[in-house]
């Protein structure tokens, strides 16, 4: 297994859209292998392949407090929203920033696992919101491109001090 490199806002590859996978392989069984390791080192309750410059739909998420509950979602399609979530969300592209963005409450997924077998998932609270964080990854889209245009240029700003600081 190994640790992955987490691509950081505003790197362009993070909008890059996942194509499905049609082939579930060996390589593929790596990658989500290599996606949990990273995500429990990172640490964080979830991780997108877009985020370690894969695009493929693959997602990994435990948010489980024992952090022993890791859930596979290839190829995830949400197939029933419901409600209203306003949970605070972070991301390891993004570190530092944390805000709250409007998500479904309750959802219905139908996915994959990583051996091919289809399965549905319902999902509530933070394990919905995570899952829905995570589908945006595949699309390309960043939590904070959910916010106004004031904030993304605050925190547009804020990373482009950090990282002249770091220089
Ligand atoms: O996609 C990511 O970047 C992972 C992200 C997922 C997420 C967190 C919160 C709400 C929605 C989606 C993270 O894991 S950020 C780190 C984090 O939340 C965390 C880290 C350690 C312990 C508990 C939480
Ligand atoms: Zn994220």
């Amino acid at each position: 297994m190994a640790i992955l490199n987490i691509l950081r806002y505003p790197d362009a590859r993070l909008h890059k859209v996942a194509e499905p996978v049609k082939v579930f392989d060996e390589s593929l069984k790596r990658l989500v292998a290599d996606m949990a390791e990273t995500m429990y080192a990172a640490p964080g309750i979830g991780l997108a392949a877009s985020q370690v410059d894969v695009h493929k739909q693959v997602i990994v998420v435990d948010v489980s407090e024992r952090r022993d509950s890791l859930v596979v979602l290839v190829n995830p399609e949400i197939i029933e929203a419901i409600g209203v979530s306003d949970i605070e969300e972070g991301c390891l592209s993004v570190p530092g920033i944390y805000d709250t963005i409007e998500r479904a409450e309750r959802i219905k997924v139908r996915a994959f696992d990583q051996n091919g077998n289809a399965f549905m998932l319902q999902a509530q609270g933070l394990l919905s919101v995570c899952i829905q964080h995570e589908m945006d990854h595949l699309r390309g889209k960043v939590f904070v491109e959910h916010l106004s245009q004031l904030k993304q240029q605050r925190i547009r700003a804020r990373i482009a001090k950090q990282l002249r600081k770091s220089a």
